[in-house]
């Protein structure tokens, strides 16, 4: 009776009920672990479950623990509903599951220390599987080994990129760099915050990125592995510089994207397209973070600071001259041929790219004339990064150096500390609401195409609220994000191929299906739940928490992207940094 008044009110707001498919009840845990001494919470979906858990040993099954779940919760964005418990108080080392009557046992998993470290290594390491141009060796690869991709030694400048210098069909050599993501295309706006992301969990942890090896061919030199992957996606950037203008191309494509095959078997011709103001922005700001980070090795890199910089400042006046300059596709292909139908990352508001520019151009010159740029700009609304919105890197990094910035600073950098804290607050006073208790998933637009990397960009938002204030709480909340992508979610799946029990085995990556090797290539973040389903394969669950089909069919949720493994790699270092300071481990 309760159902069917319920089901005409909702008749009357317009809203129609349809059965919806959701996952069967289950136990969602952090599938990587537990620390010892921090927050552990247990997430049981399903309707008609006791209000009893049990922590178990693994092996032996001798009980631990027993807890009370909460209250039956519905979930926000989906028909799921859950029970929440919370153990712990288990916090000694080893390998436990949960029980609860009706449901379960859970996967296995860890308490520990470290717990997120393979998770660190992973990620970092997914960059390296992404190389274009070089050989992934076994010693490094492992059995994911394969030969080099596309050269990028002939890239032909497209119609739409032509000048009076480089007209159309011109050579030119633009070697290496990363994937950009299941694609083999390689595109500079996204290429621009999965750089500034990289940076950014450098310069804000340097000790911990310095000490972690990850078994590439540069490890063991004298840079850190973060910044050795990140540098060879640095040099393939440069390359994208017109060095008659200063100005950048928006990408390196082909005109199709490439079949399900290996990288380099195919040998279409690549393209240089249009320089936009986006990627010079982006550029820019990349090229000034880059000139600040590796000035201290100088030994190791002669001359590279200084190349950056002047990159970045070319990019910057060029941007000055050409303030709206779009990349769309739709307008391009009627003009230019062949047409090119391949990833877009075509933004239109340029605003939030000229204050990231600005404000690492400041950092690293102490110019004026950069925090002017930065000082218009900030009464902008600025929201969490993405590769369209990338203010609020610019926010990070004055936020991280501002006690190295004039005095005139202060007013800026105060206004973007309390935007910062207001967001991190407002994650935390919405989190109870969460049927799986996560920041993640508190407003349906979280999920987007590439959810996954809001989560992580959540957690990074809150990982900066920690470093701001000391305040342990924002971390605890960054952690919930960390459990929300290895498995305490709507889909019960570990989003980090090769984390955990139950994680993507299928993901839209073009080497993964070909490759002939049953595991997907590992350390790689899902795109996650995503009720658009742009791409029309066969999803199970169609909510939007829910929306995620782990079939390599599905691009609009079960790709991986360079943009979406960066901030997983920044919050997988920070809470591994951050583990003995924040307590979660004991000393
Ligand atoms: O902003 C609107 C929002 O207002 C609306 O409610 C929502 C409804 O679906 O759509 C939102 O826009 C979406 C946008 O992503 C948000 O980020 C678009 O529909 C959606 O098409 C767009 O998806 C982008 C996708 O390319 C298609 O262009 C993704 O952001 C972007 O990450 C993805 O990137 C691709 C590259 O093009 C090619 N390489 C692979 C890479 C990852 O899939
Ligand atoms: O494989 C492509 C993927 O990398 C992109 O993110 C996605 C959206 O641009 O497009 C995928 O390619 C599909 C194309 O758009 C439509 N035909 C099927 C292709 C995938 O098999």
């Amino acid at each position: 009776m309760k159902l069917i008044k319920e089901m005409l009110a909702l008749a009357a707001t317009g809203i129609t009920l349809v059965a919806v498919a959701q996952p069967a009840g289950s136990i969602r845990i952090n599938q990587a672990g537990y620390y010892t001494n921090g927050p552990k919470v247990v997430v049981v979906t399903g309707t008609g479950n006791s209000d009893r858990f049990f922590v178990l040993t693994a092996e032996g099954r001798d009980t631990v623990f027993k807890g009370v779940l909460s209250a039956e919760k519905t979930s926000l964005f989906s028909s799921t509903k859950t029970r929440v418990g919370d153990f712990s108080k288990v916090q000694k080392s080893g390998r436990y599951v949960i029980a609860v009557p009706g449901a379960g046992p859970s996967f296995p998993f860890r308490v520990a220390d470290d717990v997120h470290h393979e998770v660190a290594v992973a990620s970092l390491k997914g960059f390296y599987y992404q190389r274009s141009n070089e050989p992934l060796e076994e010693k490094h690869a492992g059995k994911w080994h394969r030969p080099a991709g596309h050269p990028d030694t002939e890239v032909l400048v497209h119609p739409s990129a032509a000048s009076k210098e480089r007209p159309a069909g011109t050579v030119i050599s633009s070697p290496g760099g990363w994937y950009d993501a299941g694609d083999y295309n390689k595109y500079i706006v996204n290429s621009g915050i999965t750089m500034g992301t990289l940076f950014s969990a450098y310069e804000d942890l340097p000790k911990y990125w310095t000490s972690l090896k990850v078994n590439i061919p540069e490890s063991g030199d004298a840079l850190p592995d973060l910044l050795n992957e990140a540098l060879y996606n640095l040099r393939w950037m440069l390359t994208m510089q017109d060095p008659h203008d200063g100005g950048v191309y928006h990408k390196l494509t082909n005109a199709l994207f490439d079949g399900m095959v290996m990288p380099g078997v195919t040998k279409a011709p690549r393209y240089v397209v249009q320089k936009g103001t986006g990627a010079a922005l982006d550029f820019a700001a990349v090229m000034a973070q880059a000139a600040r980070v590796f000035r201290p090795f100088e030994k190791q890199v002669p001359g590279l600071a200084d190349s950056c910089l002047k990159a970045a400042e070319r990019a910057w006046q060029w941007a000055e001259q050409h303030p709206d300059v779009r990349y769309s596709q739709r307008e391009i292909n009627p003009v230019h041929k062949p047409d090119v139908l391949t990833g877009e990352y075509g933004d239109r508001n340029f605003r939030d790219e000229v204050l990231w520019a600005a404000a690492e151009l400041f950092v690293t010159t102490g110019q004026k004339k950069y925090f002017d740029a930065v000082s218009e700009r900030r009464k902008d609304p600025a929201g969490l990064p993405g590769w369209s919105n990338v203010g609020m890197l610019g926010y990070y990094t004055l936020l991280r150096h501002q006690k190295a910035l004039p005095s005139y600073a202060v007013p800026v950098t105060k206004a973007m500390r309390d935007t910062v804290l207001r967001i991190a607050d407002l994650y935390l006073a919405n989190t109870p609401r969460n049927a799986f208790a996560t920041v993640m998933g508190q407003s349906a637009r979280d999920f987007i195409w590439g959810s996954s990397s809001v989560a992580a960009n959540q957690g990074i938002l809150l990982v900066n609220a920690y470093l701001l204030t000391g305040h342990k709480r924002y971390l605890d909340y960054a952690l919930t994000n960390m459990d929300y992508l290895l498995g305490r979610n709507g889909t019960g799946y570990s989003f980090v191929t090769g984390i955990g029990t139950k994680s993507t085995l299928h993901p839209h990556h073009r080497p993964s299906v070909a490759d002939g090797v049953a595991e997907p290539v590992p350390g790689l973040l899902a795109g996650g739940p995503n009720p658009a389903m742009q791409d029309k394969c066969v999803y199970e669950f169609t909510e939007p928490e829910t929306a995620y089909s782990d079939t390599d069919c599905s691009y609009a949720s079960n790709e991986i992207a360079i943009n979406w493994n960066a901030p997983l790699v920044y919050l997988a270092g920070a809470l591994e940094a951050l583990q003995k300071k924040a307590g979660y481990v004991k000393k």
